[in-house]
């Protein structure tokens, strides 16, 4: 059963990273409900009015300096702070790379107990659509994205084996209010269903370090239920009732975004080089 927030064990101190992008607003309202305090980071200030029990501390992820303290006192971090498209390499390996390094170095010298990482599809895009994935499959990026999230993999690995730091690694799919496309019919994710994993795998005791797809009930899926049981995450929401209404939203014939999984990320780039 997924616990719910009225059983969950309260948390003291939960940061929440990205808090101004597409996910972070999202979840920044359930979360709350978890904890005695909430801190809300971007990189600037998010210029909201907060509730009582939410702190706003901007924080450039690069200065490994400012995340280190952003991280003191902090129990748990949902760390969903990143370059979220596909983008040059120079511009990703900054808040992408350099990023998580800091904010898993800094969980280690805080004493954080977890940390939430928002991995993405994009680790294995380069699958042919269709094709049933499990996490334990070996990865296949689809641009420097995808790179970027099995590198954060790899340090939620390290961090745990090696420093104690749990993590559940969530391959994203596509998350927003409403199916946009034909292949969001396997990829998409409901902001409820969303939450309900977030909360889950911030709650559920001993998971170490964990990788899962994080998608809904989509009857058209393309991965494995692989580690929701653990989590307790039963998924309420479909993306079918949408096929009517997105079936004819298509990527090109034949082109690699219509065959791989990744669909328009790998319509973006190659880059020319910097300058
Ligand atoms: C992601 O990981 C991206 O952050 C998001 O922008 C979407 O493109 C999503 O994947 C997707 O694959 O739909």
């Amino acid at each position: 059963m997924t616990p719910s927030s009225a059983d969950a064990p309260m948390l003291d101190t939960l940061l929440l990273t990205g808090a101004a992008g597409t996910i972070g607003k999202m979840l920044r309202e359930p979360l709350g409900r978890l904890c005695r305090r909430l801190i809300l980071s971007d990189r600037h200030p998010l210029g909201l009015s907060l509730a009582a029990h939410e702190e706003d501390h901007p924080c450039d992820l690069t200065d490994r300096v400012a995340v280190q303290r952003l991280l003191e006192g902090v129990d748990a971090v949902v760390h969903m702070g990143a370059c979220s498209v596909e983008a040059p390499f120079e511009q990703m390996a900054r808040a992408n790379l350099d990023g998580v390094f800091h904010l898993y170095e800094a969980a280690r010298l805080a004493g954080t107990r977890r940390v939430v990482f928002a991995s993405s599809n994009h680790v294995t895009g380069c699958y042919p659509q269709g094709h049933l994935l499990d996490p334990s499959d070996p990865a296949r990026p689809d641009g420097y994205y995808g790179v970027t999230k099995l590198f954060g993999e790899g340090m939620a690995q390290l961090y745990w084996y090696r420093y104690g730091v749990e993590s559940v690694c969530l391959r994203i799919g596509t998350c927003l209010p409403e199916p946009p496309d034909r292949r969001a019919l396997s990829t998409w994710l409901s902001p409820r269903d969303l939450f309900s994993l977030v909360e889950a795998s911030i709650t559920t005791p001993g998971v170490g370090c964990l990788v899962t797809y994080a998608i809904s009930r989509n009857p058209a899926r393309w991965y494995t239920e692989a580690g929701w049981a653990q989590l307790g995450y039963q998924p309420q929401d479909s993306a079918e009732p949408w096929r009517s209404q997105v079936g004819d939203v298509v990527f090109p014939e034949g082109s690699l975004m219509a065959r791989l999984q990744g669909g328009s990320f790998l319509g973006i780039g190659p880059f020319d080089p910097p300058g």
